[in-house]
Parts: C-alpha cells; structure tokens; sequence
C-alpha cells in the first residue's frame, strides 16, 4: 500500500510569512512543506506538497487523491468556511482527510467558527501554527501503520 501523503494547501496560503506575520507568523509556505518533507522522512512516509489559489484546482486535486495518496491533509483556508463543493470532494474520499489551520479559527471571527470540510473530515488541527501539519503527518503515519 502506498504510504505517499497529499498535503494541500488553500488561498492565500502563498502569502504565509509576508504579511500579516503577527496571526500567521513568519515562516514561509516554502518552510513549511520543507519541514513536512522532513518530517514525512522520518515517519517513512513520503509528503507532496501543493497550494493553489482555485477551489477546483483543490477540488481536483482531492477527486484524483485516491489515485496515488493514502491521506490527504488539507487547509482550506478561507474555502472552508465557504465551500460545499470541498466538502463534497471530501466526503467522496476513501482516504483520511485531515483539516488543519494554523490559527486557532474558535478565537477569531464568528464566520471562521465554521467549516464545511470539518464534516468530511477524520480529525481537525487548529492552533498550533506550522506545528499542526507535522501532527497530521504523525497522525496520519499512525494510521498506515496500525492497517498493516
Ligand atoms: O488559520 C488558518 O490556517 C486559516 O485556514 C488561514 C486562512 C483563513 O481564511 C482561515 O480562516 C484560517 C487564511 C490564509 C491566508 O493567509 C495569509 C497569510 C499572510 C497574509 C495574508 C493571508
């Protein structure tokens, strides 16, 4: 079984670490998946990291998951809180979704508060900044090894 993990990441999330550093911080989106990669090694999993700025590109990518990865974790960004169409793309999976946001979303806005692909999701990590990916990656690894 393949142990090749999708990490997906939303609109926006391109601009990580070059503005608005006081809620998102200063780490790029290119250190993040560098320590995903880093991370994956030594769970011996294997990480492809992408972001796209369009639903269906995302969406896409979701459809197509099942095809090469055995878990997906996804930040939706701002897409989560409005997107039926991700929250259909998810329900569809065989495969473990896990929702991750950098910023704890239940102490900001009301209209952050909720997301759609929470109902399509197995666990949802928020608040722990780039940390929340490595601990989808680590939940995920679990996960594979525990069906082998
Ligand atoms: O906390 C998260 O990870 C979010 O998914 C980030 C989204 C936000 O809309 C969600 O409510 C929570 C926004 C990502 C945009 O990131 C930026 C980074 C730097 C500058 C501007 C936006």
């Amino acid at each position: 079984m393949t142990r090749s993990i999708l990490i997906l990441n939303g609109p926006n999330l391109n601009l990580l670490g070059q503005r608005e550093p006081e809620i998102y911080g200063r780490t790029t989106l290119a250190d993040i998946e560098a320590m995903c990669r880093a991370e994956a090694a030594r769970l011996g999993v294997e990480a492809d990291c992408r972001q796209s700025n369009s639903e269906g590109e995302l969406v896409t990518w979701i459809q197509e998951a099942p095809q090469r990865f055995a878990g997906v974790i996804l930040n939706a960004g701002a897409y989560s809180h409005t997107s039926i169409a991700l929250l259909d793309a998810g329900r569809a999976l065989n495969i473990p979704l896990i929702e991750v946001h950098l910023s704890n979303i239940y102490q900001r806005e009301s209209f952050r508060h909720h997301s759609y692909i929470s109902l399509a999701a197995k666990g949802i990590i928020c608040g722990f900044g780039s940390r929340g990916y490595l601990m989808a990656l680590g939940a995920l690894a679990a996960m594979l090894d525990d069906a082998q």
